[in-house]
């Protein structure tokens, strides 16, 4: 058949990242594993890319030790040389851009561009990593006591545990790698294991960096591994004093709770359900533009996925009629091919838990506007490929309230701001939000204080697509940590308040007297 034949060479993509039919999945210097097999097949099509021999329990101790010790030297190397390696990387990364957005498609069915776009997010963290080397910046204070000093310095905080989701499989570890290298740690990498070859594929690329410089590779470890062999671990590991993970509010709790019973630190950047306030000042033309992108991209598989839309009852109908359209037109099929602007979902555990989403709304009262359908015939055999839905609802409605990882669109409408807003922030989550309005008064009223609850808020922009600059995260159960941007580094260094006497005196803070008699 050959309309179903590829213009791309997977094999070759593979090769040139040096990917093996079978790759070791844990790396601390070196490739080894002594766990179970696992195999990553394409949501493309099915086809078998590759297997991995992943980690087991001694493999992760082993992991850990060599990790603790590549720390040790690391954090005494200066910031601004850390920085430098980290240029490096960047550098790398340029290099194999085409490759790896390749195999991020290839692994978990993103279009292409959108696989490049991932290894941009990496690159821009990198550079700003870079930067930030060079201001990794502490306070000076003064000092109630005369001829006292004080100031904080930022120190490297130990090794850093990275849990990384299957959507964004290579970039969401670029904000944590790169920020928590120029900061000293060393870190341990536990990716997706729906998405086990992206991890090889990054992590052999930072490998020749870090050898080419005579440096310990086990910087940038790695474990693949299921969670109850290695994320267990590492969530009770003491030895790990901050995990950053991203991933469902579930897998957020669970990870809360272990490390908190610790007292260790986390990042966590959990589920969104992120709505756009669409009013009946805005322009439409731009709204629609946002919503398609915001909705349909990465099929809806992204943490700031627009889920709600929240339109002005004088536009919703003509909104509603604009969106089916376009969501008709929107070509679905092999994410790599050119003009393909949705591939399939992940796997068809995705696929059925949408089908049971689409069940829940029209149970709950809901009405079905478009799509929602399972897509068959020979270009979808993976039986991963959906139609995108839009659906109206009430906020209210159970299967609203929840985050679905698909393509669905929920339509609420609304008759004032004031009514929008609480719509907007009446869910559990808080990760990212917009409003597409042309008047100041209500886009400055959706970013006050009495507006958005969400950690993102955007004025005539969707909800997805955020720039590396800012500080990335949410709210409520969206789990409060922030990644890569702004000053987020903070919470990879650990702070030290020092206060330096250079009198010849012991004066106590507070106007103490303590005299000890001679
Ligand atoms: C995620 O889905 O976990 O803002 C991250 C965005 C991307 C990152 C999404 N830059 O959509």
């Amino acid at each position: 058949m050959p309309a179903l034949a590829k213009t791309y060479d997977v094999k070759a993509i593979l090769e040139r990242l040096g990917i093996e039919k079978v790759n070791y999945g844990a790396f601390d210097g070196e490739w080894f594993g002594n766990g179970s097999k696992s195999a990553s097949y394409s949501p493309i099509d099915g086809e078998l890319l590759g297997e991995v021999i992943q980690a087991n329990a001694e493999d992760y101790e082993r992991v850990v030790k060599n990790a603790a010790k590549a720390f040790e030297m690391w954090r005494m190397y200066p910031a601004p040389r850390r920085g430098e390696i980290v240029r490096q990387i960047g550098e790398e990364l340029r290099k194999y851009k085409d490759d790896l957005g390749a195999l991020v498609t290839l692994e978990m069915g993103k279009i292409y561009a959108e696989g490049k776009g991932e290894v941009q997010e990496m690159i821009d963290i990198a550079d700003f990593a870079v930067g930030l080397s060079r201001q990794l910046y502490g306070l000076t204070m003064h000092s109630e006591r005369p001829l006292h000093r004080m100031y904080e310095q930022w120190h490297p905080m130990g090794i850093i545990g990275i849990i990384s989701a299957f959507n964004f499989p290579v970039a969401v570890w670029a904000w944590n790698a790169m920020l928590a290298a120029v900061c000293g740690d060393s870190m341990i990498w536990k990716p997706s294991h729906k998405t086990p070859l992206c991890a090889v594929a990054c992590t052999k690329i930072v490998q020749r960096v870090f050898e080419r410089n005579n440096l310990p590779p086990a910087i940038m470890s790695l474990v693949i591994g299921r969670g109850a062999d290695i994320g267990d671990r590492m969530i009770n590991d003491k030895r790990i004093p901050l995990i950053s993970a991203t991933g469902s509010t579930k897998m957020g709790i669970t990870i809360g709770e272990a490390v908190g019973r610790r007292l260790g630190r986390t990042i966590l950047e959990l589920g969104g359900n992120n709505a756009i306030i669409v009013s009946d000042k805005a322009d439409l033309d731009m709204a629609l533009r946002a919503i398609l992108f915001g909705s349909v991209g990465t099929a809806g598989q992204r943490c700031t996925s627009t889920r709600r839309i929240i339109a002005h009852a004088d536009i919703y109908d003509q909104l509603l009629n604009d969106l089916k359209e376009a969501y008709k037109s929107v070509p679905i099929g092999d994410p790599m091919e050119d003009g393909t602007l949705m591939g399939p979902l992940v796997d068809n555990e995705a696929v059925k838990t949408m089908m049971e989403a689409v069940e829940s709304i029209k149970k709950e009262g809901g009405e079905i506007v478009c799509g929602g359908e399972i897509l068959t015939g020979d270009a979808y055999k993976s039986g991963n490929y959906v139609t995108p839905c839009i659906a109206k609802v009430e906020n209210s409605y159970k299967i609203v309230q929840n985050e679905t990882f698909a393509p669905i669109l929920y339509f609420i409408k609304y008759n004032t701001l004031d009514e929008a807003i609480a719509l907007h922030n009446d869910v559990p989550q808080g990760l990212s939000s917009s409003i597409f309005t042309t008047n100041m008064l209500e886009s400055e009223t959706f970013l006050s204080a009495k507006g958005s609850d969400c950690g993102i808020a955007n004025v005539n922009i969707g909800t997805s697509g955020a720039e590396i600059g800012g500080a990335f995260g949410g709210e409520k159960e969206t789990g409060g940590g922030r990644e890569s941007g702004s000053d987020s580094w903070r919470a990879y260094m650990r702070r030290q308040t020092n206060t330096m006497n250079w009198s010849t005196e012991l004066p106590l803070a507070q106007g103490i007297q303590f005299g000890v008699k001679k």
